[in-house]
């Protein structure tokens, strides 16, 4: 019987590191989202500064008008077409200044800087 209740604190001690484990995780993750607004045609911030291995998430807060998130000058492909209360998410591992526009409309940039 005793043997029993070893067995079952140590189940329940597991449990809840477990527990505590996602919790810390999940709280992390929130942390590491740093949000940018698409409205009236402007990136909100339009220069934003964010930590390495933190993510960028593009809002759009737009009526009725689509935006994209394009990296051009890096040679990467553009999102989607990112429609009003869409978002699109991307992770910046590497240190610089990475300049980005909105496809459909070259005039609307914005620049991470990641240190
Ligand atoms: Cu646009």
């Amino acid at each position: 019987m005793k043997k029993l209740l070893v067995v079952f604190s140590l189940v329940i001690s597991f449990t809840a590191c477990a527990f505590n484990g996602n919790k810390e995780a999940t709280e992390k993750s929130e942390a590491d989202v740093v949000e940018v607004t698409m409205i009236k045609f402007k990136f909100v911030p339009e220069v934003i500064e964010i930590k390495k291995g933190q993510t960028i998430r593009w809002v759009n807060k737009e009526k009725r008008q689509y935006h994209s998130v394009f990296f051009e000058k890096y040679g990467e492909e553009e999102s989607d077409y990112i429609f009003p209360d869409e978002t699109f998410d991307k992770l910046f591992d590497k240190v610089g200044e990475f300049d980005y526009r909105c496809g459909p409309h070259p005039e609307m940039i914005g620049r991470v800087i990641v240190k």
